[in-house]
């Protein structure tokens, strides 16, 4: 592990992170990135947040539930660095020692944008929770960028009701999409952004290029 940047948490070099706001396109993307981390035969553990381990499904479960009545959003806070406490602990940090890939669908960089920009928490509050709570930061974390217009088009495409988080409104979104890109620009070595608005194959292959650039060290 090497302490890499922000918060100085430490990252770890095989533990790669994928983010976006909704409908960023992440399902074709993981697909083709746990393909280029297995070709040369490593294991690749492929997982998600909130979730992971059976309780921290439990607690997506209440997290995304829409008949939930408006959540806190110091409780939402609480509930997602639970998980994520439980996740690492009993997932992440194993396969990391054994020397797998990890591959997250969503790790701490939904936290700063979703519970810190779009619910207004202070970053700080995070940072400490990150720091004392998690202890791990991805080495690499690519950040699927898409408008909030287009993105929320093609997450209501899909077969379901929107989550509990899905029913915000845009300008909630607006400003999980600004803080993820002031991460991108804050952490450039360790948060790449790929254009997501290309169709979904022109998206994964471009995804696929930054993570072969990034274990090329450029
Ligand atoms: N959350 C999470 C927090 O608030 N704090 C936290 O700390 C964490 C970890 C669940 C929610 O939890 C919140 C954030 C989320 O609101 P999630 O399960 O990752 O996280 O939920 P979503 O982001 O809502 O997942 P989505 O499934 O909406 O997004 P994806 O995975 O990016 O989108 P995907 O791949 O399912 O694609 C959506 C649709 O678009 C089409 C697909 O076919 C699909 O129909 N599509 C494209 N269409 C055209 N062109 C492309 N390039 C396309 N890519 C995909």
């Amino acid at each position: 592990m090497s302490a890499n940047g922000g918060n100085g948490v430490p990252a770890h070099a095989r533990f790669v992170s994928l983010e976006g706001g909704e409908g960023a396109g992440k399902t074709t993307v993981l697909r083709a990135l746990r393909a280029a981390l297995g070709a040369g035969g490593d294991e690749v553990m492929c997982t998600r947040e909130p979730g992971g381990t059976p309780l921290a499904e439990r607690i997506r479960e209440l997290l995304l539930d829409p008949g939930q009545a408006p959540t806190a959003p110091q409780a939402e806070l609480l509930l997602v660095f639970a998980a994520r406490a439980q996740h690492v602990r009993e997932v992440i940090a194993p396969a990391l020692a054994r020397g797998a890939w990890v591959l997250c669908d969503r790790f701490t960089d939904s936290s700063y944008a979703y519970q810190g920009a779009g619910r207004g928490l202070d970053p700080a509050l995070i940072a400490g929770l990150e720091r004392d709570f998690v202890g791990l930061r991805p080495g690499l974390t690519l950040l699927l960028d898409v408008d909030v217009a287009r993105g929320r088009a093609r997450a209501s495409g899909r077969d379901g009701a929107p989550d509990r988080i899905e029913r915000e409104r845009d300008e909630f979104f607006e400003r999980v999409r600004a803080a993820y890109l002031a991460r991108a620009r804050a952490e450039p070595a360790r948060v790449r952004v790929i254009d997501a608005a290309p169709a979904a194959e022109v998206v994964a292959a471009a995804a696929v290029a930054a993570l072969e650039d990034w274990r090329r060290g450029r």
